[in-house]
């Protein structure tokens, strides 16, 4: 059974290897620290239903690969993420350096109003820090991100990191700013029609290539069949 939810945002995670991305969204799904954290092959997937502001809100979470060569890949899953958690690894300056181009990619491929939050992590480890709290938090505000220092494996600021994206998307859609019902916005209502319905009950996903044949997208209801576009039928991602 598809529990019911006021809204579903899309959220990526996205970071260099080994920022602890995974283990992120481990201890939020799971609430425990994962275990011997292997890279990531591509992408990976969690979901979890969260109260948010009094609103039920699932969060669908692509967890993605920080390695270089899954890059093309996992850029295939940015397309209409309405949320990211940015994660860089506090003793790690390289994962630091490496948050601009992970920015640019994500604002150009995902969309220009996804709201991204970024995460030091590993705040555990404070003794080998390589960027400190304050360097961080002015990179933050430089490229309009909220900004948390995060610890997947004491579990401190990791929910926080989820709620607080999700709590200002939210804010958004409220005061107007966001429109769930455009294309590609990442926000999805509750399943209401034949055909949302047909697709729970099925777990299968009426979904078409984009205008440049681009990403699989999820067809909208009322949404006109097109025939220079290709339609398939895919499993819907299961909890
Ligand atoms: N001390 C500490 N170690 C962490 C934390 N988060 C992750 N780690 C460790 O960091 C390593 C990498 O964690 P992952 O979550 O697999 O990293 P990732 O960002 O998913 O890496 P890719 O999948 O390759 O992109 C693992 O050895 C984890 O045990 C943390 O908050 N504190
Ligand atoms: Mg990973």
């Amino acid at each position: 059974m598809s529990e019911t939810y006021d809204f579903l945002f899309k959220f990526l995670v996205i970071g260099s290897a080994g920022a602890g991305k995974s283990c992120l969204l481990h201890q939020f799904i799971e609430t425990k620290f994962k275990q011997d954290s292997n890279h990531t092959i591509g992408v990976e997937f969690g979901s979890r239903v969260v109260n948010v502001g009094g609103k039920t809100v699932k969060l669908q979470i692509w967890d993605t690969a920080g390695q270089e060569r899954f890059r093309s890949v996992t850029r295939s899953y940015y397309r209409g993420a309405a949320g990211a958690l940015l994660v860089y690894d506090i003793t790690s300056r390289e994962t630091y350096n490496a948050l601009t181009n992970w920015l640019t990619d994500a604002r150009t491929l995902a969309s220009p109003n996804i709201v991204i939050i970024l995460c030091g992590n590993k705040k555990d480890l404070d003794a080998d820090r390589e960027v400190t709290f304050l360097e961080a938090s002015r990179f933050a505000q430089e490229n309009d991100l909220m900004f948390l220092e995060t610890s997947a494996l004491t579990g401190e600021n990791v929910e926080e990191a989820f709620l607080k994206t999700a709590r200002t998307i939210l804010n958004k859609i409220e005061s107007g700013e966001l429109d769930p019902e455009r294309m590609g916005s990442g926000i999805q209502a509750p399943p209401k029609g034949l055909l949302s319905l047909l697709q729970h009950l099925t777990h299968l996903q009426l979904t078409r290539t984009g205008c440049h044949g681009e990403n699989l997208q999820p067809l909208t209801l009322g949404e006109r069949l097109l025939p220079a576009r290709r339609y398939y039928l895919i499993p819907w991602v299961l909890d």
